[in-house]
């Protein structure tokens, strides 16, 4: 292959990244578009915002503004986060772009004109009371193959099918919760069903995809392949380009992918070279990768191929490497229901190769996978911390305080420093294969198994003693330690990028690092040369910094595992915990959470706010008046944006969930002891 390029997922621009989205598709993407680049490879790597569809305007009509303003408040914070997090694009566009809707509109007609979008009457749910036809996301019911319920009228996101919202059991109205009534619209159907054989054939030639993908679409062939309406009644998007298709609009899904050509045509203009992106769409030699979650399988396997197949002009995708959903604490992450982990938010407490190497060695690559805050923690301390930065930072300190920091001159290397030299030898090869093949996972848990023994040769040759003993030997070990860390900084640099740069810093004796080093090349670290001073490179992460997290999640702290005596405090550690009675003055839910309730109280004289999560088990009325136990000196923390000055005290079993209240009328302010 020439060339390589590679599309994320163009994220709905009606809410900020989570962790969820990062597992399943940007980080992958940008760990295998950093390798390639480290190999010298022509890769491009674009994404951009979806901006258009009822994603967009149910958030929009929630908060009483515009698809404009959502839009434009969400391209910045999504573009602004992925580039802290360490994702370079090299052009992170928006379909609400006019070069998009030319584009879109231009690939609209030549199908059009081909005869694969044909006008049909249709029926549609209609809602008297909003006056509008219901599609996609306006409509909501129970799933007609998997019966889950909270289906959408495009997709089910339990079974992932793309649904006619017709076929809805129980359908209702997303906005006023009435049921619709049905109502002749007219609409163009892409004739998917032309373009089956086709897509059959091309599949059956992918037979290194995964088998998420492969499964789900020899299911839909199975079926077989139906027309699908993709014009909309809706008046957010790009315009259906027909006189007789006035207030319509081309379907989101159809028009988002194909913001992946305009993405590059942008990318182009942008360069100065207005037909530079032409060999990444038109020459076969081009890999195309699309990077995707499971529950964009149908769009980018099977409907995207059959328009690019029924177009003529462009390649059609060679890799469509879809990773499985993470989930929190056994549940789907979820922007509707406010159940995630968003990338601003974390990236205000913790480093963001932290969550590189958390989300990458637990990635969901084959199954779902689960994240916890304390399995992040685990992962900081025992991995991070133990393993990688506990290796460079002994070897670098051991040469600073030993070896005049700087590389030494090696002599003859022992059994264990040959058997390591040629583990190290091998390491890039086999960590680009894994990559090549976006087992990403495998690849990072090598990189670690090698440090690990790097660790233990270090310990095994036991340089703190041979340095009197044997200086020689002592210098020989360091050599060999120093040698790994010079490898593990360039294997590194896909996954942990902010850790490797670090560590090519202390090569360069503090010098700025522009360019990380190549996947491959002669060792920077020739004897003699100088290294910079080491640093900490993973801090370990204190349960304090955790359990923040932990009840901005959930809105309290989570019961301690079950029948386990936590352990053991001191009277003296149990004072500094300041109890009170506290008056419940008022009481509400807090707006846009389900399970946060905000309560005035009064704690003597004064009185403050404080947010609990305790709204599953009660009603804010049921609370006002109650006499509580808080713990008043809790440092405030603000809890999905509201701010908590203490904590409220509550019992919780495996079922119920009680506040703890006194049973005689004691002054708010009164001491618990
Ligand atoms: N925006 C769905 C999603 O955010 C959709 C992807 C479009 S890729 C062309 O998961
Ligand atoms: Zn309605």
């Amino acid at each position: 292959m020439k060339r390589i390029l590679v599309t994320s997922a163009l994220p709905y621009a009606n809410g900020s990244i989570h962790l969820g989205q990062l597992a399943g598709c940007y980080l992958p993407a940008d760990i295998y578009t950093r390798y390639q680049r480290l190999m010298g490879r022509d890769v491009l790597h674009i994404c951009g915002t979806d901006e258009h569809g009822v994603p967009i305007t149910l958030r929009a009509e929630e908060e009483k503004i515009t698809p404009r303003e959502i839009v434009d408040r969400f391209y910045t914070d999504i573009r602004r986060s992925l580039e802290a997090f360490g994702i370079h694009y090299d052009n992170f566009s928006r379909t609400s772009l006019p070069l998009h809707h030319k584009i879109a509109q231009d690939f609209f007609l030549k199908l059009y004109q081909k005869g694969y979008l044909v006008p049909k009457n249709q029926t549609q749910f209609y809602c008297t009371y909003d006056k509008r036809f219901l599609a996609d996301r306006y409509i909501e019911g129970s799933c007609p193959y998997c019966k889950a319920e909270g289906a959408r009228g495009d997709q089910c996101e339990n079974c992932g099918k793309w649904l006619e919202p017709t076929k809805l059991i129980q359908p209702k109205c997303k906005i006023c919760g009435r049921t619709p009534e049905l109502r002749e619209t007219r609409h163009w159907f892409f004739q998917l069903d032309k373009v089956q054989k086709e897509l059959e054939e091309w599949m059956r030639r992918k037979t290194t995809w995964k088998e998420n993908v492969l499964r789900f679409s020899e299911g839909w062939f199975r079926e077989g392949l139906t027309e699908r309406s993709i014009t909309r009644d809706i008046d957010w998007g790009v315009p259906v380009p027909l006189p007789e298709a006035k207030e319509k609009v081309i379907y989101v899904w159809f028009e988002a992918l194909i913001g992946y050509i305009s993405a590059t045509v942008e990318w182009a203009e942008k360069k100065g070279d207005p037909n530079a992106w032409r060999p990444y769409w038109f020459d076969p030699e081009t890999q195309l990768v699309h990077f995707i979650g499971k529950d964009n399988i149908v769009f980018h396997a099977i409907v995207w191929p059959g328009m690019l197949l029924a177009h003529g002009d462009y390649i059609l995708p060679s890799e469509i490497p879809a990773n499985e959903f993470l989930t929190i604490k056994g549940e789907k992450f979820s922007t509707s229901r406010n159940l995630a982990v968003w990338l601003p938010d974390v990236l205000k407490t913790f480093e963001p190769d932290l969550f590189r190497y958390a989300l990458t060695i637990n990635s969901p690559e084959k199954r779902d996978a689960d994240f916890s805050w304390e399995d992040f923690q685990k992962r900081n301390n025992t991995e991070l911390a133990d393993i990688l930065g506990n290796f460079v930072n002994r070897t670098l300190s051991f040469t600073h305080q030993y070896l005049d920091g700087k590389v030494p001159e090696p002599s003859d290397f022992s059994e264990e420093d040959q058997k390591i030299l040629k583990k190290l030898e091998r390491l890039p090869k086999e960590v680009g294969g894994l990559l090549e093949k976006f087992e990403a996972k495998r690849a990072l848990k090598a990189v670690m198994k090698i440090t690990k023994e790097a660790n233990r040769h270090f310990d095994s040759r036991e340089p703190w003693r041979t340095r009197k003993g044997d200086p020689a030997d002592c210098r020989t070990a360091l050599f060999v330690s120093l040698q790994v860390i010079e490898v593990l900084s360039r294997v590194l640099d896909p996954f942990l990028p902010f850790t490797s740069k670090k560590i090519q810093q202390t090569f360069s004796n503090g010098k700025r690092v522009h360019q990380p080093l190549r996947w491959e090349g002669d060792s920077q670290l020739e004897h003699g040369r100088p290294l910079g001073k080491p640093e900490i490179l993973f801090p370990k992460l204190e349960d304090e910094i955790i359990q923040i997290q932990v009840e901005k999640l959930y809105g309290r702290p989570q019961p301690a595992p079950k029948g386990e005596i936590m352990e053991e405090i001191s009277i003296d550690e149990f004072k500094k915990l300041d109890l009170r009675v506290a008056e419940v003055l008022k009481a509400e839910q807090a707006e846009g959470t389900k399970n946060l309730i905000r309560l005035q109280i009064k704690v003597g004289e004064e009185e403050r706010q404080i947010v609990a999560g305790i709204a599953q088990w009660y009603s804010p009325e049921e609370i006002i008046g109650k006499r509580i136990i808080v713990l008043a000196n809790l440092k405030p923390a603000v809890i999905r944006g509201f701010e908590s000055k203490g904590m409220l005290l509550a019992a919780q079993d495996d079922s119920e969930l009680s506040i703890v209240v006194l049973d005689k009328p004691l002054k708010s302010g009164a001491k618990v002891s």
